[in-house]
């Protein structure tokens, strides 16, 4: 028998799981299928234009893609799912997908698919079925109620009501029945097993369970996700699921240790598009640090955008400076960095959210080059400029910057996998870190503001480089700074790296002995 103690031990360490990926991704891709590229000139992308693009991704230096939903639903974005087990017809086919995975794989590329555990599609059969007989098996699937109240809708059939908290085409599921979350254990392992999917992106996933009026943030929720990722960590040791819980960092950080393996860090991505937009960094490196002081850089991601908000460039009124700054920021942060589709070429788009998911512009043609045929939802105005080719010729252009960024990521270690080593600039308008890994060290410095810095000198507390003399040399071209010399106390003091820093301007650079 194991004592107490020890076996609490033990259940401790079981707790944290390992890093799950051979080598932990380094940057991922989001993408809308729907919007990426059109094989056959229906106006609807699919899985087969998504594999001829995939050369493009990877140029990109990506090596993980999420995809938003392509299971089958009625809806254009696929978040109402009407069967777990197929494909989106306009997408494709089961084999499509399992073809499009073969060919991210040979490519290094892992594959994320987003999954739905929420709620369904109303038109799903089984909440069709539950809807119209109250004996039928899958009745207790959903959430039903006598008396109206917020978030209920009116059934259809009869004088009754259902829960769902999005809309009425979305009634959630009802995982106080233990048939639900074994019923998504075998989605999950369908899309790992069958179609070689990599891991999963969970929807929503602070609302799953509801006690009364509480509807996110749950003791039930927390149960259902530790259960979930136990088992998709059990079946594929290797995978990675990564959860959707838009709140606060403490709200965020309370999903660890033994729950999904990662979540996204909002409030890092609101935190930086602030600063760019302000000019001034404010609390980006403090709830950096905090993330980083809580979990491994490989289990929060930061992102920009996503598909549910203002897109980034039109968030920074078009600066195309400012987008390469925040892109630059975003690159060299700790976490595993996300990028929307079409970030890198600084697409517009705001508000309804079809117009946050727009066809990807690729190049000055009709429909700029998405499709043969007429889009499924007009381009944004600016696809003659803003696209592909045209940046791909312009050794400046946002896409270039991009690239490098992320490649530098891949080929640097400590922008890779390194600490975040904040430094003191007196100034708010000047934002400066280091990241240091056991043998590499690099500095970030970008000045956020729209006045020329001069004269900024940056410091740091004791023990935040090793003592030495340093060579720091620009990794994106352009001047070197100043040489670093540390004291035996480690402490970066007075340092001038640069005599001024141009408005909007980042620099990255490696420390080297
Ligand atoms: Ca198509
Ligand atoms: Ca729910």
């Amino acid at each position: 028998m194991v004592p107490v103690l020890l076996a609490l031990q033990m259940a401790a360490v079981g707790a944290q799981p390992a890093a799950p990926l051979q080598s932990p991704a380094t940057t991922c891709y989001e993408v809308f299928v729907r919007s990426f590229y059109d094989n056959d000139g229906n106006g609807i992308g699919d899985l087969p234009g998504l594999t001829k693009k995939l050369d493009y991704i990877a140029g990109l230096g990506v090596d993980c893609i999420w995809l938003m939903p392509v299971a089958e639903s009625p809806s254009y974005h696929g978040y109402d799912v009407t069967n777990y087990y197929k494909v989106e017809p306009d997408y494709g086919t089961n084999g499509d997908f399992r073809t499009f995975v073969r060919a991210a794989h040979q490519r290094r590329i892992k594959v994320l698919v987003d999954l739905v555990l929420n709620h369904t599609s109303s038109d799903h059969p089984w909440f069709q079925e539950a809807l119209r007989d109250t004996a039928a098996p899958h009745r207790s699937w959903y959430l039903w109620s006598k008396t109206p109240a917020r978030n209920w809708h009116k059934s259809p059939v009869r004088d009754e009501y259902y829960f769902g908290l999005f809309w009425s085409g979305m009634p959630d599921l009802n995982y106080n029945n233990p048939a639900v979350l074994a019923e998504m254990k075998k989605v999950a392992q369908f899309w790992l097993e069958d179609m070689g999917a990599d891991g999963f992106r969970l929807d929503a996933v602070r609302h799953l369970v509801e006690v009364g009026d509480q509807v996110s943030n749950t003791p039930g929720t927390h149960a259902v996700l530790r259960d979930f990722g136990g088992y998709v960590r059990r079946i594929a040791p290797k995978s990675y699921t990564i959860g959707e819980v838009w709140d606060s960092t403490g709200a965020i950080l309370s999903y660890y240790p033994d729950q999904l393996d990662a979540y996204f860090a909002f409030p890092i991505s609101e935190a930086l598009m602030q600063a760019v937009r302000s000019g001034k960094a404010g609390d980006l490196l403090s709830t950096v640090v905090r993330f980083q002081s809580v979990q491994p850089a490989w289990r929060w991601a930061p992102f920009q955008r996503n598909h549910d908000q203002t897109r980034t460039m039109t968030a920074l009124a078009n600066d195309v400076a400012a987008a390469k700054l925040s892109a630059t920021l975003l690159l060299t942060l700790p976490g595993l960095p996300f990028v929307y589709y079409g970030e890198e070429i600084g697409m517009t788009g705001d508000k309804p959210d079809e117009r946050l998911r727009t066809p990807m512009q690729w190049a000055l043609a009709p429909a700029a080059g998405f499709t043969s045929g007429k889009p499924w939802e007009a381009l944004q105005p600016d696809s003659f400029t803003a696209n592909v080719a045209v940046e791909d010729r312009d050794t400046t252009s946002l896409l270039n910057r991009y690239r490098r960024l992320i490649h530098l990521r891949e080929a640097n270690g400590a922008l890779r996998s390194g600490a975040l080593v904040p430094l003191e600039t007196g100034n708010d308008a000047v934002i400066a870190y280091v990241r240091k890994d056991s043998s590499h060290m690099a500095l970030v410095l970008a000045n956020l503001g729209s006045e020329p810095a001069e004269n900024v000198t940056l410091s740091s507390t004791d023990q935040a480089v090793e003592p030495g003399r340093y060579a720091v040399r620009n990794l994106l071209g352009g001047p070197s700074a100043q040489t670093l010399v540390i004291g035996n106390d480690g402490r970066v003091t007075g340092y001038l790296p640069l005599p001024a820093i141009s408005p909007k301007q980042a620099y990255v650079f490696e420390i080297v002995r």
